[in-house]
């Protein structure tokens, strides 16, 4: 890149100058020269405002035109412009044909965007701006068009030729070669197309709808991949049945395929009917695959599907819209993956996520709007933020609606933009039709970026009997705004029955009272203990009548809003809500606020014995012993806030002081809970068959937090417990917890283990992944070199995404390395960045986001990081780069 990229803005918006009705693609696969012939049926734009009559086509670097026909005439340069790497057609008809011929390598694209070679098979990932990579065409998302693809290739080296809809025709062709012709009759934008082309084998099952259509269902894979599909097909099918069930989406066309590519950018795409997937993210098996990564599985599966209805038959307008599929899909898929696990669970995991990704995403160089105003490189914008804080954003719509209402909203969107490219103003307007609930300041939410504190004090008048909560809300400036408008906060809340009742209302202790809730109390539980308040102002009161005693405020359940809340709970009434709250969410919330108050006394310099008071102690040991609660559930609440969150919650952040805080507070739990954390660890411990139930996979998890605190006591006894449970090679999340328990202990056992699971797992290319991260992702200071040397191993491939982040990833979320005080693990991160930039910007931008922000680091810190982003900018980066570097350097 020579020049400063282009920004686009969301304001410049202008609807296309043409119409695509039909588009065939003519594609002959061959490993040196792949020619691609474009045939498009073009129209004017009736509703254009465009004077000229010329057509623009996007073309990227890697395209080679070998010529092109408007109506069967071979264009002349005097009426076809180069501009920049696109194609300006001068002077067309009102209604045309148009025929490109461009020859591409996809054997040299490393960018993985595009068509691509990824082992021994040609695949594609157009999202967002790929297509214009195989050949020249309106690739923007409301360019809509319905595809026909031919694809020819040598039959004994890919025999599999694949495309989006259903298959129309095959056959030989000269040269040892074969074809097959696919017809997609749903009119698409280029991101949802795609090929594939590859010697695979299919695991198949069928499925049929609510209207008794047969689908069906097809997973290709690599032949030695064929016994890890069964979980992804079961998740699959679960999801079109959660689909049907839960927003009445039926599939609708006669055959779903996912294919499983090695090289693949993210987790998976949802074009039309042909699924790619990151193997990751598809193949599972109980001897290689976690717990956790059989449930990622399940989500992204069902993420992919039900982007069909959201996503692909109501598609984007233009990019800025992102979060219209994103954050709606990622809400729908995790409604879904509460409803196949625990609720509870879930919605703790996404919170967490969100608290440490997205809020600091939200208070740093990049922080955007869920509908961002501009971006240089879209790519940049597949953030936490359009996805998670996007979902966040759906969710709030669905507290404030009711699940009733917001089904009527989704079915009125669906109904009403079936085929169409469409924004978020649509769907919130859908959402308010259905309801009849005003959203107009809801809208911020939208167009603002930064995480809201609302900060709540309360008041209790015994004479009155009047409880009254004092609301505010403020937000911090973000680049793209200082001053912001208030936001629309539905807080879902109970006042419950708190201790200092008198005797006779003693029994009903930590019940949610029923109250006549104020009126601006936007919807009442059908019992009327639970209601959501509508916080809409800068400022408002509640107030509470009929209150007998004084409450305990039950706040924001179930997060239901992506705030920081800031009430003096005291210590009492956090212990009281810890063991009495019936929302499981704050329980939880509960206890990680009593830890997190304990880790920040211990930060302050406390002694460890004040901070981590015996009440804690004593509530960390009753829900170890607690056999009645959801094991998934305990093995959450026992666990010490991450060193992410602590550092989020610093306004400064010390990471060699939080590190050693919450080690030592670690340790000291341990020391005082020892008893309890072996009988748990020793409770949980299944010798039956491998199960995965709930129960199960919950006692695997506690079973896990109890290991992990019981190895920081760096005893003999505690480490023969993980090497034994390391040598029983039950299943891979007890192997890697195992594993991770002894590397943290930093024995020699670690290092015989490690070379003992490598030589095991070599040629599984997901269980080396892990074994990568395993190593690059511990936690003790000191580690680079050994990183480095993992970058050395002949397993370590820079070109394949899965291998950077398990190795390079997971060195960034290690921050004791990461952050070294001489800099070295930030020079190392420029370093990998400077050379992945020319191989897979997308990948590259990606490692920059977390160097980027560096404004709460110590000034010192401060220094180290920006020299590193200098450097490198001043290689002239490609505009992914580019992007999130510059806007970390004006900061
Ligand atoms: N839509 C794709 C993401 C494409 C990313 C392009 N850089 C996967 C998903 O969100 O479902
Ligand atoms: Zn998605």
């Amino acid at each position: 890149m020579s020049e400063q990229p282009q920004v686009i803005y969301l304001k410049d918006y202008q609807v296309p100058s043409h119409i695509i009705d039909s588009t065939f693609l003519d594609v002959h696969i061959d490993d040196q020269n792949t020619r691609v012939i474009c045939t498009l049926q073009v129209r004017k734009n009736p509703l254009s405002q465009a004077q000229s009559h010329d057509l623009l086509l996007h073309g990227g670097t890697l395209l080679q035109l070998e010529k092109a026909c408007l109506d069967g005439v071979e264009m002349t340069p005097a009426r076809l412009i180069k501009q920049g790497t696109n194609l300006l057609l001068k002077d067309c008809p009102e209604q045309f044909e148009v025929k490109t011929e461009c020859l591409i390598e996809p054997q040299n694209n490393t960018t993985l965007e595009g068509l691509y070679k990824s082992g021994g098979m040609f695949c594609t990932q157009c999202e967002a701006e790929g297509f214009r990579n195989i050949t020249y065409y309106m690739d923007r998302p409301d360019a809509m068009s319905v595809f026909t693809t031919r694809i020819s290739a040598d039959k004994t080296k890919y025999p599999v030729l694949l495309a989006n809809g259903n298959p129309i025709e095959q056959g030989e062709q000269a040269g040892g070669c074969h074809y097959a012709v696919w017809h997609d009759p749903f009119p698409k934008p280029a991101y949802l197309f795609a090929l594939v082309a590859g010697d695979l084998v299919r695991y198949g099952d069928s499925f049929t709808t609510s209207s008794g259509r047969e689908v069906t269902l097809h997973i290709f894979v690599e032949a030695h991949n064929s016994h890890k599909c069964a979980h992804a097909m079961e998740s699959l099918k679960r999801s079109m049945k959660w689909d049907e069930d839960v927003y009445g989406r039926e599939y609708d066309l006669d055959l779903f395929m996912i294919v499983a590519v090695d090289d693949f950018n993210m987790g998976a795409m949802e074009n039309k009917g042909l699924n790619i997937f990151n193997s990751d993210c598809v193949l599972a098996d109980p001897n290689t695959s976690t717990d956790a990564q059989f449930e990622r599985i399940e989500g992204i599966v069902g993420h992919e599907y039900f982007h069909n209805w959201s996503g692909n038959r109501v598609t984007c307008r233009d990019w800025f819209q992102l979060s219209l599929k994103e954050g709606f899909t990622v809400f729908r898929d995790a409604q879904y993956t509460a409803d196949m696990y625990s609720p509870t669970v879930k919605r703790i995991d996404d919170v967490s996520l969100l608290r440490t990704a997205q809020f600091a995403e939200d208070s740093g160089p990049m922080a955007h709007p869920i509908r961002p105003e501009s971006y240089m490189e879209i790519n940049n914008f597949y953030s936490v933020t359009v996805y998670e804080k996007g979902a966040e954003v759906v969710g709030m719509i669905h507290t404030l609606l009711g699940a009733d209402l917001f089904r009527k909203g989704s079915d009125l969107y669906f109904h009403r933009h079936d085929g169409q490219a469409v924004t978020t103003e649509d769907f919130v307007v859908a959402m308010e039709d259905a309801s009849g609930v005003d959203l107009t300041r809801f809208r911020n939410w939208y167009s603002q970026a930064g995480t809201p504190t609302i900060n709540v004090r309360d008041e209790y008048d015994a004479t009155q009997q009047e409880y009254r909560l004092y609301v505010s809300q403020s937000t911090p400036a973000t680049p793209e705004s200082d001053t912001k408008l208030p936001f629309h906060i539905p807080v879902r809340m109970a006042l419950l029955q708190g201790l200092d009742n008198n005797a006779s209302a003693r029994q009903g202790v930590g019940n949610s009272m029923a109250v006549s809730w104020p009126e601006q109390v936007s919807a009442i539980a059908a019992d009327s203990n639970e209601a959501v308040l509508s916080i809409t102002e800068a400022q408002q009161t509640f107030v509470f009548t009929g209150i007998a005693a004084r409450p305990v405020p039950s706040l924001l359940r179930g997060f239901s809003a992506p705030v920081k809340l800031d009430y003096p709970y005291s210590n009492q009434q956090l212990m009281f809500l810890a063991q009495h709250d019936s929302d499981g969410f704050n329980r939880w919330e509960a206890v990680q606020r009593l830890l997190l108050q304990a880790l920040q006394a211990v930060m302050n310099e406390e002694t460890i014995g004040d901070a981590v008071a015996q009440p804690l102690l004593d509530l960390l040991s009753d829900l170890l012993r607690n056999e009645q609660l959801d094991p998934a559930m305990v093995a959450r609440l026992v666990l010490l806030p991450s060193e992410a969150y602590l550092a989020e919650m610093q306004t400064e952040i010390d990471v060699e002081l939080i590190h050693i805080c919450r080690e030592s507070v670690r340790c000291y739990i341990a020391q005082s809970l020892q008893s309890e954390l072996e009988g748990c660890y020793a409770r949980c411990q299944d010798d039956g068959p491998f199960s995965q139930s709930g129960v199960a996979i919950g006692h695997r998890a506690l079973k896990n937090v109890c290991l992990m605190y019981l190895t920081t006591l760096e005893d003999e006894a505690h480490l023969a417990l993980a090497q034994r449970q390391y040598e029983k090679q039950a299943n891979m999340t007890d192997v890697s917890a195992a594993l991770q328990a002894m590397i943290a202990m930093d024995d020699d056992a670690a290092a015989i283990a490690l070379e003992n699971f490598y030589s095991h797992w070599h040629q599984d290319a997901q269980v080396v992944d892990q074994w990568f991260a395993l190593q690059s992702s511990a936690n003790q200071a000191g580690r680079l070199e050994y990183v480095k040397e993992l970058l050395r191993h002949s397993a370590f491939d820079i070109k394949n995404p899965n291998k950077v982040r398990s190795v390079l990833g997971g060195f960034i979320r290690s921050a004791i390395n990461f952050h070294a005080a001489d800099g070295s693990g930030y020079a190392f991160i420029a370093e990998q960045v400077i050379l992945l930039n020319s191989i897979n910007p997308m990948i590259a931008a990606g490692l920059c986001k977390p160097l980027g922000r560096f404004k709460k680091h110590t000034p010192e810190r401060q220094v180290l990081i920006r020299e590193q982003l200098q450097r490198i900018i001043d290689t002239n980066p490609s505009k992914d780069v580019y992007e999130v570097v510059s806007k970390a350097l004006v900061q």
